[in-house]
């Protein structure tokens, strides 16, 4: 394979981190024009007094007393506080449909939204109003409608505690549990997989753990350009014996070898720590099938805790009946690993004393990811490794703040305490039908019954799978309301009427009548802790979210609400404050203990091997095994899995480098494995098709990219989202949590054919 050949493309042997970070937080400062306000703000991310990163979920160390250096968290504080502006001014100069035809990239490369504004059909533009008139139309929409489950209040994980908490009592006052929520797209099988079989849903781990873990086992992440941060845990871990397994189709650079930009002799003699010691290229989708094959080795080695399976468990037996009746051969050719790799890490899951298991997206996004996450907890129950030190499941959640949310009761399928506790506190009735998740909401914009949708931050419908289908079902609204510090193509696909309400992000000081305010969010291992701006805001007329939906609220639930939206936006205490009393358990003296350095931590019962589950044990659950995609019964179908580039946040794309994966100035590529690319009459840089396998028609195309050779595993290709969303389709999504199969997209991959005119 001739890479050097191909335009930007070339081979990146530097390991990940090192000096390449450094320059790209240079470069990344400079783009955006923050250099001088951006070194100051960088200095303040994930400090005690200072804001919590946007850019992802790991937790902070305890003492953060020096800047803990992370690229992708430099780029998306750069993104935010950047001096770019999208001013009225700049709207009136472009059409809706305009904008439409710009990359994801230059309509959000506009800058901060800084005015409230509205669509205007007659001139194709978005026009600012008044922040009342913008509360008003919303109300009126909202009060419009024959049933509240008409309404869909979308949210992202950037909404903090307070934020989320007014906006899910806001929607279940108004009369509905529709809240899709971008876990829905994310770690739905986490919150669906988990409860059932140790009584949570949420990682059972802290970051001390790491210190003691014997064994880290990786599925399915990528943590050098979506968890930074987590790579010095990662190299710390490594550096003092522990064992680290890779399981990734791909061979990710961090997960190779990193270089700590904070360690003087690394960077002088430009060495690195070699993060892990195997790597296991299992095919796309062979985890559950690769977990079970771990376990029939583990239990033939017999590396099993029989005292902790008699106390804490159920479901044994069951499960080693179905690990017996599965044959060697038939866990190779759906995991695509060979019985001697498998044994091999069997081996060291049964020396390690105290394991941990780390996935991510590369595991949640497909059709049976909810099985296969309770496969993970089997692997990890057979030796005892929940609940004990250096031991545990290690979810990595996407979003900063979208396990807080959650956490704060922003979900379609409300527990009956959490309504229970709403009706006590209140005074008023929640509904009880459960609400939508994102693909449920989309397929009921689509039928016409949604007709308002609220977003508070996010871009719904670039996230989302299926844009043919997602696209048109947005234009049917009667009204859209975009809650958001930037522009996006979901505020452009406008239906009757839609507004954009400008909000304060992470980084911006906040003072509302009370003072200067601090929120809380909560980290991937359950730390919730403050988070306070800095930066002056880009515009005056920017508000902060909740006293946007406070706002909202006013306008929908009338002034004389039994609730004090104004008194609660102006003093986030006093949202705290009931929080707790919402959530007497988890948050009792919110306010006092979120102000002690480093926050405090939510029960995890788990974690003390309580298991809140129907048995009161943790359960071994048996997951059907599949040996392989039945799609793939046919040689031509292969999986495509979709993926975060280096320079992307999500549908944010910064910049268009991929430097670890040695891809630059380019997105359009696809990476195949060099004898599917010559099976096909193809040369790796050859320009290609890539089209939906079970499609009839010809739309659900995308055209001309260049397939590149890599070492991946035959029937295994891969691109990054959301430009291939197209292929995906609204219907292929994990049976139990509704997660859309971002992850195992069956294409055809053919030479390229320009389209028909
Ligand atoms: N800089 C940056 N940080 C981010 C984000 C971002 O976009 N940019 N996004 C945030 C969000 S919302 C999330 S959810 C997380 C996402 O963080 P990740 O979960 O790391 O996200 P992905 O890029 O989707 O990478 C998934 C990994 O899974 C591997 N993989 C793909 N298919 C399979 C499979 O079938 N099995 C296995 N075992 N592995 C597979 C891929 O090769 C890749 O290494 O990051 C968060 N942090
Ligand atoms: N093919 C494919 N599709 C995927 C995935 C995949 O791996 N493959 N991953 C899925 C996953 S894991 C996720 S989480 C979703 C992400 O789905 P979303 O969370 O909906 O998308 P983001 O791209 O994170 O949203 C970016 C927008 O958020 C707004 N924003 C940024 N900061 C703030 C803020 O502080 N407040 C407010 N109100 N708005 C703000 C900006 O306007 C910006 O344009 O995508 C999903 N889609
Ligand atoms: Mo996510």
């Amino acid at each position: 394979m001739s890479e050097a050949k191909i335009p930007g493309v070339r081979p990146y042997d530097a390991p990940a981190g090192g000096w390449g970070a450094l320059k790209a937080v240079a470069g990344a400062l400079g783009d955006q024009a923050t250099v001088i306000e951006g070194g100051r703000t960088l200095l303040s991310a994930n400090q005690p007094e200072g804001f919590d990163c946007p850019g992802c979920a790991w937790p902070d160390p305890k003492h953060t007393s020096s800047f803990e250096f992370c690229e992708n968290g430099a780029k998306a504080v750069a993104w935010e506080a950047t001096s770019k502006r999208a001013t009225p001014e700049v709207f009136a100069r472009h059409t809706v449909s305009e904008l439409l035809t710009w990359s994801d990239h230059a309509i959000e490369d506009l800058g901060r939204l800084t005015e409230p504004m509205a669509y205007d059909a007659a001139s194709d533009r978005y026009l600012p109003i008044s922040w009342d008139e913008a509360f008003a139309r919303t109300g009126a929409a909202l009060r419009a409608l024959d049933d509240p489950n008409q309404a869909e209040f979308y949210a992202s994980g950037r909404a903090s505690n307070e934020a989320a908490f007014l906006y899910q009592l806001l929607g279940r006052k108004f009369g509905t549990n529709n809240f899709p929520d971008c876990s829905n797209m994310c770690h739905e099988p986490t919150s669906v997989g988990l409860p059932d079989s140790i009584g949570m849903g949420k990682g059972s781990v802290t970051l001390d753990d790491f210190d003691y873990a014997d064994l880290i086992l990786c599925f399915g992440h990528n943590p050098g350009t979506n968890h930074p941060r987590m790579m010095a845990t990662l190299r710390d871990a490594a550096r003092r014996g522990a064992t680290i397994l890779a399981f990734n189709p791909l061979r990710e650079r961090a997960l190779e070898k990193f270089a700590s930009p904070q360690d003087p002799v690394e960077m002088a003699t430009l060495s690195s720590t070699p993060i892990a010691s195997a790597y296991y290229q299992l095919t796309i989708g062979g985890d559950a099938l690769a977990v079970q094959g771990l376990m029939k080795a583990m239990l033939a080695l017999d590396a099993i805790d029989r005292d902790f399976i008699a106390e804490h468990t159920t479901g044994f037996e069951a499960l080693a009946a179905s690990l017996d009746a599965l044959a060697w051969p038939e866990i190779e050719r759906g995991s695509g690993l060979s019985r001697a790799q498998l044994e091999e890490a069997a081996a060291a899951c049964a020396r390690s004393d105290a394991t941990i298991l780390c996935y991510g997206m590369g595991l949640t996004q497909h059709r049976d990811s909810s099985g296969t996450v309770q496969q993970l907890v089997n692997l990890l129950l057979l030796k005892g490794n929940i609940g004990r030190r250096g031991a545990g499941i290690c979810p990595l959640r996407g979003h900063s703040n979208v396990q807080g949310a959650r956490t704060v009761g922003v979900a379609e399928k409300p527990p009956a305490a959490l309504l229970d506790s709403l009706r006590e506190v209140f005074g008023f009735e929640p509904p009880r039908r459960h609400g939508h998740t994102v693909v449920e909401a989309i397929e009921a914009m689509e039928r016409g019954e949604a007709k308002v949708f609220l977003g508070l931050g996010g871009n719904f419908a670039v996230a989302a799978p299926d844009p043919i289908r997602t696209f048109a079902a947005l234009r049917k609204l009667d009204l859209a309301v975009h809650v958001a510090t930037k522009p996006n193509r979901t505020h452009l696909l406008v239906g009757q009427d839609s507004l954009l309400l400008p909000c304060l992000g992470r980084t911006e000081i906040d003072i509302q009548a009370g003072g200067r305010q601090a929120v809380t969010v909560e980290d991937s291992m359950s730390m919730v802790h403050a988070s306070k701006g800095l930066n002056a805001p880009a515009s005056e007329h920017l508000k902060s979210e909740p006293a946007i939906v406070a706002g909202i609220a006013r306008a929908v639930l009338g002034e004389d609400d039994t609730i004090d939206w104004a008194g609660l936006a102006g003093d986030y205490d006093r949202i705290r404050t009931l929080i707790a009393r919402v959530f007497p358990d988890a948050f009792a003296d919110y306010n006092e203990r979120v102000r002690a350095p480093g926050g405090f931590r939510l029960p995890v019962p788990p974690s003390d091997r309580v298991w809140k589950t129907a048995s009161g044990k943790a359960n071994f659950l048996v997951h059907a095994p599949q040996a392989g995609d039945p799609r793939r019964a046919d040689p031509e179908v292969m999986l495509l899995t979709t993926l975060r580039s280096h320079d992307q946040y999500n549908t944010t794309i910064y910049g268009q480098n991929d430097r670890y994966r040695g891809v630059f100035g380019r997105r359009d590529v696809i990476f195949a494995n060099p004898e599917d690319i010559a099976a096909r009459g193809l040369t790796s840089g050859d320009r290609v098709d890539l089209a939906a396998a079970f499609d009839p028609g010809d739309q659900r195309v995308v055209r001309g990219f260049t397939v590149v050779a890599r070492d991946i595993p035959s029937g295994c290709l891969a691109a990054y989202y959301p430009e291939t969303n197209i292929l995906i389709d609204l219907n292929d999504r994990d049976t139990r949590s509704g997660t859309p199969a971002y992850k195992s997209v069956p294409v055809r991959l053919s030479a390229h054919r320009p389209a028909d005119p």
